[in-house]
């Protein structure tokens, strides 16, 4: 009785450890950005995807509502889909770094989904969604055909967003008010001798 108690245990040790491995596994290939609030419909407001990230989670709350996410991808085939991440009906769009559309799709396979997939350069894009038939992006026909529904959608990416590159090296803010200061230091000492020199004469 003893032998099969042990046997059992370890039956139960070896079924623990498989589900912990596919666990673990599942964390590590999808890393998600929830939109934070709502996101906006301008390159100036579309909100930032940090490198790493390969799933967008968001909401688009009203049928005329849009939202914009800028990212970094390091050269290569991109591939988004909203197929099996929403079930209202969806409209994605791709933009260059100017906000140039790039690629547009509104049904994929015979869904109300969208898909696009496209082979990109390395840079600065922004990818929108909007519900269809309106247009993501904010002054290119934005709004002047309303959306037809609204809900939660999560879109996957077919592999993770970059880190955007760090910015070419400008002078430290402290060096530049330190030339300043000294700049202004000099304009005083030639004042308070002007003025000392006009005080003796
Ligand atoms: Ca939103
Ligand atoms: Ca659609």
């Amino acid at each position: 009785m003893a032998t099969v108690n042990v046997l059992t245990n370890l039956s139960l040790i070896t079924v623990g450890a498989a589900v912990i491995a596919l666990g673990a596994a599942g964390t590590a290939q999808a890393k998600t950005y929830t939109e934070v609030g709502d996101a906006g419909k301008t390159l100036k407001t579309a909100q930032n995807l940090p490198g790493g990230i390969n799933v967008i989670k968001g909401t688009i709350s009203s049928k005329n509502g849009a939202d914009l996410f800028s990212f970094f991808w390091d050269s290569g085939r991109f591939k988004a889909t909203t197929v099996d991440g929403a079930s209202f009906d969806t409209l994605l769009e791709l933009f260059d770094s100017k906000g140039t559309v790039i690629a547009l799709e509104d049904d994929s396979k015979g869904t109300a989904q969208s898909t696009i997939n496209e082979f990109l350069d390395t840079g600065e894009y922004f990818l929108g969604i909007s519900s269809s038939p309106n247009l993501a992006l904010f002054g290119i026909n934005y709004g002047t055909i309303p959306g037809s529904s609204s809900g939660d959608y999560s879109i996957s990416l077919n592999k993770k967003t970059a880190s955007f590159p760090k910015p070419t090296s400008v002078p430290e803010p402290a060096s530049i008010i330190g030339i300043l200061g000294l700049g202004a230091f000099g304009l005083t000492s030639v004042r308070n001798r002007k003025q000392q020199a006009a005080v003796k004469a």
